[in-house]
């Protein structure tokens, strides 16, 4: 097993999300137990593989029934109960609780009295307006239910990127601890950081194919196999995510990573190029048409190089622009170290899972030199009272008489009421070295609202960053119903920065409200929105997402001299 951990995590997800549908209940005490377990294992610092179920027990939230099934997938790879209720709930059927409003009883009843299997029965149960025929569902509901599948649309049967990239990686582990295996690497939309993944496309460099593709059909989390060939295997994984792996020759590496990453777009504009020079240009190489004598292969680099262009980093390619910039050499320069976090929790937020030392020491271990600790304030369900937040004041005041390089700020991160009021009082915020203000409810409000509230808190002198702006969930909640523009014209105007969260859910702003503040002089900050010290590292996806919507270093207020960072956190002026 790659990862023991990774493995017993995704275990207990699986067998939370089953125990929702077999309780038709999603606060079942079963349920509730798997999700403690889960955070108890995530918290665990350690080797898990070699505990004994006793061991297993001490554990914070692991109680005896979790640590039995805990070691039967570790000894045996097969735990009688989740292999019970995958049974009982094939993939389609759990596919059905990914559709908003949808929750476990709903799915039982449209399944016992409709029989609905699948999102694609549920279509048909709808457009036959049988939906509406059940106790608890109204016409209106069933109509509500038509929108929401209307809108899932193309995004149906894609994968958030948040489900996708740990899969891909942990995947990735397994190959590459595969005997004569030199190369594994994901390409497609997954290279290239979409917010949502159609299928995952991997690409393989191998002394011999026939062993890899044993191995991926191999993989404990697949379903189905589609295709096992000599060189390329697809397999659907349980919760219905497509994986292509193929295997390439080494010495052809970079043209199949170029190709198999995309977009199609991108590509066919390359080919373009690669025709007007009388070459051609596929999977296997760069080469002259007549002939086919080989110009490239080896490198994606040298391929583009031999097309007359500079490297293309491949969050860029999806022909909107990239490849005319970089025939000009006006590409982008790619974003510098970035100096420190702005929003971070610890266990004083009822959410955070490491204390403030851990995460203190996780950010001096990245080599930060500021960060902010940024728990939830007092209107949100998680918050924290001011006599705790004063008593965390002193703790962070403690570590930094012991710190010279880092620079510690203290903040909070507020909720924005729906009018726009904050939490506290001017004066204890006023009191905060650095605060930003985030939306977490009233998610229905209309456009002017939404929009006015958001204005309403970036006015406020506390304010300086405007935490995941429309508060949207990939592949769950949509995002708040704002007038960007709006938006943008007060962020600029009052100096207030948006955050780019890291938080591969949340990915908020978005690459496309970026890139309509491009020509505005708005300024963004990184973050990673870390609840636990390893998911500091998350704020690399917020910059992988500002390079997608080509803002620049100058445009990100983390990238630059600590000087000027204090100054922004202390006055939102650079
Ligand atoms: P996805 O999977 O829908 O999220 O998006 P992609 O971009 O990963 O698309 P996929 O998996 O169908 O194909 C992977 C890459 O392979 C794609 O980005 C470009 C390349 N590719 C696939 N089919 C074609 C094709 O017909 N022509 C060209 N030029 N490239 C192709
Ligand atoms: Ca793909
Ligand atoms: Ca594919
Ligand atoms: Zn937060």
């Amino acid at each position: 097993m790659a990862d023991p951990k990774h493995d017993v995590l995704e275990m207990l997800e699986e067998l939370a999300t089953l125990t929702t549908l077999d309780e038709g209940d999603v606060q079942s005490f079963k349920v509730r137990a798997y999700e403690t377990a889960a955070r108890g294992i995530e918290a665990h610092v350690g080797d898990i593989a070699h505990l004994t179920a006793a061991q297993l027990q001490k554990i914070d939230g692991i109680g005896k029934s979790t640590a039995t099934k805990i070691r039967e997938l570790l000894d045996t790879g097969r735990v009688p109960k989740l292999v019970e209720l995958r049974e009982k709930f094939p993939a389609s059927v759990v596919e059905l609780m990914k559709i908003q409003g949808v929750g476990p009883k709903a799915v039982l009843k449209l399944r016992a009295e409709l029989g609905v299997q699948s999102i694609d029965d549920l279509r048909k149960a709808i457009a036959e307006q049988k939906v509406r025929t059940l106790k608890g569902f109204s016409a209106k509901t069933e109509e509500k239910l038509g929108q929401t599948l209307a809108r899932m649309g193309e995004n149906i049967g894609r994968a958030p990127i948040s489900v996708a990239l740990p899969l891909a990686e942990r995947i990735l582990g397994t190959l590459r601890d595969l005997p004569g295996v030199t190369f594994a690497a994901y390409c497609g939309s997954l290279r290239r950081f979409s917010e949502t993944i159609g299928d995952i496309d991997i690409c393989v460099v191998a002394a011999d194919a026939a062993p890899v593709m044993d191995a991926v059909v191999a993989l404990s989390m697949v379903d189905r196999v589609l295709v096992k060939g000599a060189t390329k295997t697809s397999v659907v994984t349980r919760r219905g995510i497509q994986i292509d792996v193929r295997v390439v020759r080494a010495d052809q590496v970079g043209a199949a990573m170029l190709y198999f990453t995309g977009s199609k777009a991108h590509n066919i504009k390359l080919r373009q190029r690669a025709i007007a020079r009388g070459w051609t240009l596929n999977e296997y190489a760069l080469a002259e048409a007549e002939g086919g004598k080989v110009i490239a292969s080896e490198t994606e680099e040298a391929i583009y190089q031999a097309l007359g262009l500079p490297f293309i980093p491949p969050v860029l390619r999806e022909d909107s622009g990239e490849i005319e910039l970089a025939e000009k050499g006006a590409l982008p320069s790619p974003i510098g170290p970035v100096l420190g976090d702005f929003h971070v929790h610890t266990t004083v937020s009822g959410d955070g899972r490491s204390p403030l030392e851990d995460m203190v020491e996780g950010a001096r271990a990245r080599g930060y030199r500021v960060l902010a600790i940024t728990d939830h304030a007092e209107g949100t369900l998680s918050g924290v009272g001011r006599d705790a937040l004063l008593e965390q004041r002193a703790r962070i005041a403690a570590l930094q008489a012991e710190l010279t390089d880092l620079t510690l700020l203290h903040g909070a991160e507020l909720n924005i009421g729906s009018d726009g009021q904050l939490d506290y009082d001017p004066e204890f915020r006023a009191l905060f070295d650095f605060c930003l203000a985030s939306v977490h409810d009233h998610f229905d409000l209309s456009r002017e609202q939404q929009t006015k509230r958001i204005v309403t808190a970036m006015r406020d002198p506390s304010v300086k960053m405007i935490g995941h702006l429309s508060a949207r969930m990939i592949g769950g909640r949509p995002g708040i119903d704002l007038d960007v523009d709006a938006i943008l014209a007060a962020a600029e105007e009052t100096g207030c920065a948006l955050e780019v969260n890291g938080g591969l859910p949340r990915l908020d702003v978005s690459v496309d409200v970026m890139r309509r503040a491009r020509d505005r002089k708005v300024k963004f900050v990184l973050t990673s929105d870390a609840h636990h010290q390893t998911e500091l590292e998350r704020v690399r996806y917020a910059a992988l997402n500002a390079e997608r919507a080509m803002i620049g270093p100058d445009r990100i207020i983390n990238t630059w001299s600590k000087e000027r960072l204090l100054q922004w956190a202390r006055h939102k002026s650079p």
